[in-house]
């Protein structure tokens, strides 16, 4: 079928060393994803879910050892150490190829390989970039069906220049001590065994288009990024768009969706989701900053995803939907999971296959989890009641701002700005944020994860914040304004402060007020503060002082944080860009003055 002779050679070069029994090439027809469906859940790999309630939607459970991305079996394999950099794994290339090609010869005995042509962006447009995915699991194909554009148009594109990714995945036996996640920048190649879960094995998400897409951008010089982007439509009927980098799992998805408070929604304002994820940013008309999400689908944490937290959310996952690792109901043939409502069905099968009902405890006496803390749904973007009319725009969406946030109980304020761009990289560089669920290890430690990028950046980190730096040049004063929130100040009893979600709402109002001016702010330590009167707390259940409370700046805190910073920075050595340690040297003047 292949046209193309670089695209067959590659097909042929691992049918040769997998030896799986068929090969099917995928289409995208409706006709070939029925198919499949049907011998998917002939084979139990899926469950059909309850065809009034949740037309079209399937579940499936990953193996419970692998359950999260795997950052500690992720491998960035450039020829040059050096260009993997201090917070990357590194195998040296030959090697890697060596090691995964012994484990993959021949794991697809007795299995089907599926050849998926695929495009990160929509196919055609300035942005897009082609992949072809090879892969023994039909719950692969129906989640990359949904994450990307999968065609065989692509073949043509990829025909055009004969440029593509090359992403071979197998679940082999999916043996932990054997699952590899290995990303070769240089030959635009990613290669995955032994896992099964989303983040490892769907490899146009974070595979290609965050590590090996950055790499492709500080070579190409545009960036790819691991932010969601947001259009918020005024009274007026313009709409501003502000692109958002957080850690996985600390709210992209629900900040994409919101949905704001009464007095903004009375006033006029919408807020439309363009992407959730990742964003690729380009410099386009009139010299600024463009960006385009290159999904087409969202693989959404579900624990915690509700109609108060995210109804826009809740809404994509009624119909088309893959749900993995949540609670099933077999009564009604539907899915649960922790914090969707209080009313858990009485009799249903957990995550792990076991029977489940609101009271199961393990042998601790603790009550069992019904659904994984990452367990996900991946749904279409077409599903989402407020997606962009530029959702699919060939130029992408102009960034009037750019927002970096961690998740931290103290230290980082609700929200302020950085003075100029080269400040904001250094706002970037140093974020921290406690770990989640949505990778494999402890939760909850503080760790400095720069522009929410650290598993994902596909090159040395100190070539990255250059890279980043140079962006600002390119775009000089026409450059995004950059801003740091923290929606996760806790009180004395551990709580949240700041009730979020929707209201939130509330702090991008203000930064779209600071990027046109409309307000001042006071110059701070850390960067521009809001005056608390700036911020509207209109209809909220809100007092100034508790507001005050989590948008100032503490002299000893700080102090800490910045020598924190200090032994952070002393991990890139003399690579790191000298721009990064004059705005540090001033941070610690201007915290030691407080
Ligand atoms: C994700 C992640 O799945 O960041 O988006 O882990
Ligand atoms: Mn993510």
């Amino acid at each position: 079928m292949a046209k193309y002779q670089n695209v067959q050679e590659f097909v042929d070069k691992y049918q040769t060393l997998m030896n799986p029994d068929k090969v099917v090439w995928i289409d995208g027809s409706t006709k070939q994803k029925k198919e499949l469906t049907d011998e998917a859940v002939a084979s139990g790999e899926v469950l059909r879910l309850n065809n009034k309630l949740l037309p079209g939607c399937l579940y499936h459970r990953t193996a419970i050892n692998d359950v999260a991305r795997v950052e500690n079996r992720t491998f960035i394999c450039s020829r040059d150490k050096e260009n993997a950099g201090p917070t990357n794994n590194w195998m040296e290339p030959q090697e890697a190829y060596e090691k995964l090609d012994a484990i993959a010869k021949d794991c697809m005995v007795g299995r089907t390989m599926y050849v998926i042509p695929f495009s990160m962006g929509k196919i055609g447009s300035p942005f897009a970039k082609y992949g072809i995915e090879l892969t023994d699991s039909i719950y692969v194909v129906l989640n990359m069906a949904i994450m990307t554009r999968v065609s065989s148009k692509v073949l043509d594109k990829i025909g055009d220049d004969g440029v593509f990714v090359r992403g071979i995945h197998s679940k082999v036996k999916l043996e932990e001590e054997n699952r590899y996640i290995c990303q070769f920048p240089e030959d635009n190649t990613i290669y995955s065994l032994n896992s099964g879960y989303g983040g490892n094995v769907l490899l146009g998400k974070k595979c290609f288009a965050l590590r090996i897409a950055s790499y492709q951008g500080w070579k190409e010089g545009w960036m790819a990024e691991h932010m969601l982007i947001l259009g918020i439509q005024k009274p007026d009927g313009e709409t501003k768009y502000v692109a958002a980098a957080f850690p996985s799992a600390c709210g992209k998805t629900n900040l994409a969706m919101l949905i704001p408070p009464d007095c903004y929604t009375e006033e006029g304002y919408k807020v439309f989701t363009v992407g959730d994820d990742i964003a690729w940013i380009r410099k386009g008309r009139g010299g600024q900053l463009y960006a385009v999400n290159p999904e087409n689908g969202f693989f959404g944490v579900a624990p915690g995803t509700n109609i108060k937290s995210n109804p826009n959310a809740l809404t994509c996952t009624k119909k088309d939907t893959i749900f993995t690792n949540v609670l099933y109901n077999p009564s009604d043939k539907t899915v649960w999971w922790e914090g969707l409502n209080n009313t858990p069905p009485e009799n249903a099968i957990d995550w792990k296959g076991n029977p489940w009902t609101p009271t199961t405890v393990d042998a601790n006496g603790v009550k069992v989890k019904g659904a994984h803390p990452n367990s996900r749904f991946t749904a279409p973007a077409k599903n989402c009641p407020c997606i962009s009319s530029e959702f699919e725009s060939r130029a992408g969406v102009p960034l009037s701002a750019i927002i970096f946030g961690g998740r931290r109980a103290k230290a980082a304020p609700l929200v302020y700005q950085a003075f100029d761009w080269n400040h904001g990289v250094f706002v970037g560089a140093v974020m921290a944020s406690e770990t989640t669920a949505a990778a494999a290890g402890a939760v909850g430690v503080v760790r400095h994860d720069p522009m929410a990028m650290l598993p994902f950046c596909g090159y040395n980190m100190s070539d990255y914040f250059q890279h980043w730096l140079n962006m600002g040049k390119k775009v000089k004063a026409n450059a995004p304004k950059i801003f740091n929130v923290n929606w996760f100040r806790t009180d004395e009893n551990g709580k949240f402060i700041w009730p979020g979600y929707g209201e939130n709402m509330r702090i991008l109002d203000w930064i779209l007020k600071r990027c046109e001016g409309e307000v001042a702010a006071e110059e701070g330590a850390i960067g521009y503060l809001p005056f608390a009167s700036d911020i509207k707390l209109d209809g909220l259940d809100f007092s100034i002082e508790q507001l005050e409370s989590i948008i100032g700046v503490d002299k000893e805190t700080w102090q800490d944080e910045v020598k924190d910073i200090e032994t952070f920075f002393t991990k890139f050595g003399d690579k790191l860009p000298n721009e990064l340690r004059k705005q540090l040297k001033s941070l610690k003047a201007r915290v030691n003055k407080l």
